[in-house]
């Protein structure tokens, strides 16, 4: 297990290199949700490099919080999807690698444009629905920003995937109290979530997501949930800006690059494992 905070480390550096070298992109949700991405890509998810979009027989990731794409295509490209080089081109004129995600630059991994906040999870019902018409029993993951919850899209998704009662779905809420203009309490008060799960008629597991090898076997206890008539929902808490210490816990990382003193303040707390791009 030493491996994933390796792998972990490896995300982090990628993030604040990708961002820096771009002078845009998003750090803080993006280094909250490395141990996530590293549990699920490096450990949980059952899925093929060699990306097929119909994903039969594998299960299927689809990221709602589209903001968040350095992670994400970081943890595309170490875990074989294309080749690591291309996160050079990350927001570069051209590049698969958009700021926020799009199926019409074919990047290998990615099945949903996401970016306008709150769409995801009815995406992602929409897959589990075709999974079990299909009579394939594999998983359909999402991940949601909490800040994203405000979208009252999300809400009716919600209600849907019980009713309809999707069991094959594990969704994801970062819960790092952040968003783009201050934290969720000052924005937009979510209050309980999980009473709020728990009163849509969701199976809700509590984490600490800023744990690889607790998010390992939370993941997998989300899995062992299923099944059983109703979606399950994981709160994740997590710090935005995980691993550099001055982003850490503060929303003005939610959207800004480092400059280049930053980034040698970042890469000095984030160990270099699998060699940088
Ligand atoms: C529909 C929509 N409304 C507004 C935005 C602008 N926006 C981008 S990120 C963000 C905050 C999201 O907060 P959260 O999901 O908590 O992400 P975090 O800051 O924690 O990474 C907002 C409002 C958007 N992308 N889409
Ligand atoms: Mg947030």
């Amino acid at each position: 297990m030493a491996e994933l905070t390796a792998i972990a480390s490896q995300i982090r550096r990628d993030i604040v290199r990708m961002v820096h070298g771009a002078n845009s992109g998003h750090p803080g949700g993006s280094l909250g949700c490395t141990d996530y991405f590293t549990a699920l890509f490096f450990k949980v998810m059952k899925h093929n490099p060699a990306f097929d979009m119909n994903a039969k027989d594998e299960d299927v990731f689809f990221l709602s919080n589209g903001h968040i794409s350095p992670v994400y295509y970081s943890s595309l490209a170490r875990s074989g999807y294309f080749d690591i080089k291309e996160l050079a081109t990350f927001r570069k004129l051209n590049s698969r690698l958009q700021g926020h995600p799009a199926t019409h630059e074919h990047l290998p991994g990615v099945r949903i444009a996401s970016g306008s906040l709150g769409q995801g999870m009815s995406v992602a019902i929409g897959a589990a629905m075709a999974k079990k018409l299909n009579g394939d029993d594999c998983f359909v993951f999402s991940l949601h920003g909490d800040g994203e919850l405000d979208e009252g899209q999300v809400w009716e998704a919600i209600m849907f995937a019980a009713h309809h009662k999707i069991d094959n779905l594990i969704s994801t809420v970062d819960w790092n109290h952040q968003q783009i203009d201050g934290t969720t309490e000052k924005v937009m008060d979510h209050f309980d979530l999980r009473k709020k799960f728990d009163a849509f008629g969701w199976i809700m597991i509590e984490t600490d997501g800023n744990d690889v090898n607790r998010m390992v076997e939370t993941l997998e206890l989300a899995k062992a949930h299923s099944g059983q008539g109703k979606p399950v929902v994981i709160l994740m808490h997590t710090i935005m800006g995980k691993g550099v210490d001055f982003m850490e816990n503060d929303h003005n990382w939610h959207g800004v690059a480092p400059n280049d003193e930053q980034l040698a303040k970042a890469l000095a707390q984030l160990p270099e494992t699998l060699g940088d791009y």
